[in-house]
């Protein structure tokens, strides 16, 4: 898979390509990253890439002409998944990251300011938000898609690894894990998973995750009784 990520803020993916799983998947060439600066793309004799709105209003507007002229710039543009991230967008969701980790190329579009000149949006898919809340810039946004798309690419985690059991998967939260010591501070693991019996075991997890789904995620533990004609 290719990305191109529009942004004005090459730097701050720096760690984030450079360490852990998203570094060993750029080096096994399971996924390559390209960031594109479109400052350098705009006409503006200052480098400007924002400017009043039209109408008035509070905040500057991302300008259509750097954005456009830098996604033109992408080779094979035409035919890539272009999304905008914004807090305007549709919820990114475990089942979104496991549709676009199909994708061959996709191109993100990092916002700032009050917002984008609506004509942007002619130019992409659709908007994706990472949740109700707002953040000062869609990179953070960008590296939340791009990370969580990464990681479910066959062969980016191993099969010991894997992420088939993961939170939200079959719409419950993970049950608790614990590893060695014993005890700690007093503090005992419980007897079940010290037992090997595998049956009992998955019993106690999936009770665990019921009642730690029920008591955080009321919506999630809905959609999971629904789901399981209870
Ligand atoms: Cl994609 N961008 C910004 N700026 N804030 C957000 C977001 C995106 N998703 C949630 N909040």
């Amino acid at each position: 898979m290719r990305i191109d990520v529009l942004t004005l803020f090459p730097n701050m993916f720096q760690g984030f390509i450079t360490e852990s799983i998203m570094a060993r998947a750029i080096k096994n060439n399971l996924v390559e990253i390209n960031l594109v600066d479109f400052r350098e793309f705009t006409d503006s004799k200052h480098k400007k890439v924002d400017d009043y709105p039209f109408g008035g209003g509070a905040g500057m507007v991302l300008s259509v002409q750097p954005v456009h002229s830098a996604l033109i710039s992408i080779k094979g543009y035409q035919d890539a998944l272009k999304i905008i991230v914004s807090p305007q967008g549709e919820t990114f969701t475990q089942k979104k990251a496991y549709e676009l980790s199909n994708v061959k190329h996709i191109i993100i579009l990092c916002g700032h300011y009050e917002g984008y000149d609506e004509r942007i949006r002619d130019y992409f898919d659709y908007e994706v938000s990472i949740g109700d809340y707002v953040l000062t810039g869609g990179e953070l946004a960008a590296m939340v898609l791009i990370d969580g798309i990464t990681r479910v690419i066959p062969e980016v985690i191993s099969k010991d690894e894997s992420h088939i059991n993961d939170s939200f998967n079959n719409d419950l939260l993970e049950h608790p894990h614990y590893t060695r010591p014993r005890v700690f501070e007093g503090k005992e693991v419980p007897e079940v998973l010290l037992n090997g019996h595998h049956k009992l075991i998955n019993e106690w997890k999936l009770a665990k995750s019921l009642e730690k789904t029920k008591k955080v995620r009321p919506d999630l533990y809905k959609k999971y009784r629904e789901g399981n004609n209870e």
